[in-house]
């Protein structure tokens, strides 16, 4: 047989490469160039929030403050300096005398993280160190609810300060007490799934990233634990930018909300792509993007894993109130522009 007779060797059929969503993303990293890469696949990540604390398995809070704070400090050449309010966060961190924070890190109040933050950039404003930024972070309680007042001071006089909310939705750290980001119809130790109206009452509460648009500071996003690299672009956008800004990210809590360690993300995914936490961002007080809902769910999917709403599902009992759940996604769905038109629910 002549080479010429010899059936040329045939290349593979070429296969678009595929990203195996690990949750660090770090498998599809390697196959990105190195600047598209993730934080968290970089090994001279900061660790910031170090392995050793004392969250418990599953707890979104813990996953989000690693990637945001990582980010940042990427962001900033480690120059960053944290500012942690009562709670959770600081709680499981720090149980003195050790500390899972590789970085300078102060403890506030439960209810001043914003205005320890704010004196924190004034101070390294004064010693002419303008590379040095600072970072703020706290639960929904103590955002939403006792440090209100000092966050919407340093919104209102732009302080250099990022604020990163970790929403979870009740005060975790001391029992699961309902706070103003807990959902209506949600179980908590203050509002039991007794009575005609089981739960948290429809119709209150507060939406804190609305109202740090209110203030109309440089940059208010909200994210969510379900997608870690748009968290991590987030904070990396920030911290390149001045004044105030505001992230408010969705921490699933297992304890809080009675699921399984495991499907944390899974539940953080379901609330996007209910329509029940928009993701999107917002500069100066106008939305400028949004991450449009790629397969749309109903709320009963994200409700069902949760033993916080069991109540909803006995007997199908509560049809009505998960009827009233699904129109406050279908409104989110429509105020932010969440799905195509086209695209029914289902
Ligand atoms: C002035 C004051 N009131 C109450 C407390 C008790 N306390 C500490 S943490 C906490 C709840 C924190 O809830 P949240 O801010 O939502 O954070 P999470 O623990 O859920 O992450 C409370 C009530 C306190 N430390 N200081
Ligand atoms: S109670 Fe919730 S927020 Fe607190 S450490 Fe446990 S899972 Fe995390």
């Amino acid at each position: 047989m002549s080479p010429s007779d010899k059936t040329p060797y045939q290349l593979p059929a070429r296969q678009p490469v595929k990203f195996y969503q690990t949750g660090t993303f770090t498998v599809g990293n390697r196959l990105l160039p190195e600047d598209a890469r993730s934080v968290q696949s970089d090994v001279a990540r900061s660790n910031s929030l170090n392995s050793g604390h004392r969250a418990c398995q599953g707890c979104g809070e813990a996953l989000g403050a690693r990637y945001a704070i990582d980010a940042a400090m990427r962001a900033t050449g480690n120059r960053l300096i944290a500012v942690s309010a009562t709670g959770c966060l600081e709680v499981f961190s720090t149980p003195y005398p050790e500390t899972s924070w590789q970085m300078p890190w102060i403890h506030s109040l439960f209810g001043n993280a914003a205005a320890v933050a704010t004196g924190v950039a004034a101070a390294q404003r004064i010693k002419g160190r303008y590379d040095v930024r600072v970072v703020a972070q706290g639960g929904d309680g103590a955002t939403a609810d006792i440090g209100f007042g000092c966050l919407s001071g340093m919104f209102e006089r732009n302080d250099d300060v990022l604020y990163i909310c970790y929403d979870n939705e009740a005060y975790m750290n001391t029992g699961v007490q309902r706070s103003s980001a807990t959902p209506p119809a949600a179980r908590t130790a203050t509002t039991p799934a007794l009575g005609k109206q089981p739960g948290n009452v429809f119709g209150t509460g507060k939406n804190v990233p609305l109202i740090a648009m209110a203030h109309r500071i440089p940059y208010v996003a909200t994210a969510s634990v379900a997608n870690l690299r748009d968290l991590e672009q987030k904070v990396t956008y920030a911290m390149g930018l001045h004044g105030a800004r505001y992230i408010h990210l969705h921490v699933p809590c297992p304890l809080g909300w009675g699921s399984a360690p495991a499907d944390t993300i899974r539940i953080a995914r379901l609330a996007v792509e209910s329509g029940l936490f928009p993701l999107f961002e917002a500069h100066d007080g106008r939305v400028t993007a949004r991450t449009p809902i790629r397969h749309r769910v109903p709320v009963d999917e994200y409700l069902k894993l949760q033993k916080r709403f069991a109540h909803l599902f006995v007997n199908g009992a509560a049809r009505e109130r998960v009827a009233m759940i699904q129109e406050i996604a279908d409104r989110n769905v429509a105020e932010f522009g969440l799905v195509p038109e086209d695209t029914a629910l289902g």
